[in-house]
């Protein structure tokens, strides 16, 4: 089959929040089409691959008409007649046009939806599911979900610093018992919500919306709503996504809910509280993104009792992961292909942390569309865990879904990964 690149087209498309993202379709020679969509985070890593923005009033700014200018211009220049089938060789192509570390010149939203539309192009030249083009005949798990219940920070109007509160179903045996235990938390979690007299709808990644009166009050319900469910000893962890970035500046953490402010030490030891007062496993961005004393003193407090994950501090970068590793800062990375840019880039960081024994989260974003590719990342690339929101919304549940269908294709040979996908160090292994 030929399978060189004939055209690459990007078209405007909407996003969960209602903003315009971008959508590429690769077509190859021999007629076969691929499709890749760029989703779009709210709380950002500065380092992150730029989301490329047209700026100005209309649609509050948000518009992708120069992202897509690069998709129909430049990278459909490029890309036409490479072989699809070479995906580091089209994501080479791609970084060397653009020629930024960050993608700033075309783009990161323009060459993720470029490079994971070839991707897909090429496993469906090969007629295979994404997960097993890119597993090859390689061992495959499906991975142990994070899962949001409330939504906070950057997703709630800061209706609360803490920006996700999310289970882990850690002693399912299968995914499909582990959407059952979910269904079973999320649900108890809205009956208590209402009992309260505060179930206000959801945040934007489809979890209740917190209407607490402290952070630690949106915890303590959590851990509640996991009781009501009928989960004991941990059956049903939780995890925190901090994301400090968005309240700690210059060693500074600054709580717009409970109208106090910490210096590191202070903030860590409240997280070391929640740690010791409630189930949690895991643990992502405790401190902000150029906090790397705070970060490295969180691991030593806690690295081993907890899998502590670098998003808006690694943002899904090779060598980040690598200083890291050698600074004992964080023993797991979150995985997000559209902070690096391109497929190549983002499996080299899943690898660069596998080789120091680190847990890998491919995670979506708080922006997502219908796209299910990551769930195929996270199987096909054997990553152990994924994070894509809430258990409410189409564009989290087709997510879940997916996986479903991969497991039932796996069939007698599913693996599911559950407690052992967290971090070497951390857990009863
Ligand atoms: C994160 C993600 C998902 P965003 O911080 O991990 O919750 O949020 O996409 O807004 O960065
Ligand atoms: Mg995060």
């Amino acid at each position: 089959m030929n399978t060189a690149i004939r055209s690459v087209l990007g078209r405007r498309i909407w996003d969960s929040r209602g903003r315009p993202t971008v959508e590429v379709e690769v077509e190859l020679a021999s007629g076969v089409r691929g499709r890749g969509i760029a989703p779009a985070g709210a709380s950002r890593g500065s380092n992150e691959a730029i989301d490329l923005r047209d700026g100005g009033t209309t649609l509050g700014g948000w518009g992708v008409d120069r992202a897509l200018a690069s998709v129909n211009e430049p990278i459909a220049a490029a890309l036409r007649g490479h072989d699809a089938m070479d995906q580091a060789g089209v994501d080479r192509e791609l970084i060397e046009l653009d020629g930024t570390k960050t993608k700033s010149r075309l783009g990161g939203n323009a060459t993720i939806a470029a490079s994971l539309a070839v991707l897909d192009a090429a496993a469906k030249a090969c007629g295979l599911p994404l997960w097993r083009h890119l597993a090859g005949e390689a061992e495959v798990r499906l991975p142990l979900p994070q899962i949001q219940i409330f939504g906070g920070g950057a997703h709630a109007g800061r209706r609360i610093d803490i920006q996700d509160l999310l289970i882990m179903p850690l002693d399912a045996t299968s995914f499909d018992q582990a959407m059952a235990m979910t269904a079973e938390v999320y649900r108890a979690a809205g009956e208590r919500m209402h009992r309260m007299g505060r179930r206000m709808g959801v945040a934007d990644e489809g979890g209740w919306w917190p209407a607490f009166a402290s952070n630690e009050e949106a915890i303590e319900t959590l851990a509640a709503s996991i009781d009501d469910a009928g989960f004991r000893n941990g059956e049903v962890a939780i995890a925190l996504d901090v994301a400090a970035s968005e309240f700690g500046r210059e060693g500074r953490y600054t709580l717009a809910l409970e109208k106090r402010e910490y210096d590191t030490e202070g903030w860590l030891k409240i997280v070391e509280g929640w740690i010791r007062r409630y189930p949690i496993v895991s643990v992502e961005d405790p401190v902000a993104e150029h906090d790397v004393e705070g970060m490295r003193a969180f691991t030593a407090i806690a690295g081993d009792r907890v899998q502590v994950i670098g998003d808006d501090y690694l943002v899904t970068d090779a060598e980040r992961v690598r200083v890291a590793a050698a600074e004992a800062a964080c023993n797991a990375v979150l995985i997000k292909p559209n902070q690096a840019g391109t497929v190549t880039e983002t499996h080299e960081a899943l690898q660069a942390a596998r080789r120091v024994g680190w847990g890998t989260i491919v995670s979506a974003r708080s922006g997502e569309t219908e796209d299910v590719a990551i769930v195929h990342l996270a199987v096909g690339w054997n990553a152990g865990q994924l994070k894509v929101g809430s258990f409410a919304r189409s564009e989290r549940m087709a997510k879940w879904n997916e996986a479903l269908r991969v497991e039932g294709e796996l069939g007698p040979a599913a693996r599911y990964a559950g407690r052992r996908a967290l971090a070497r160090t951390v857990g009863d292994e």
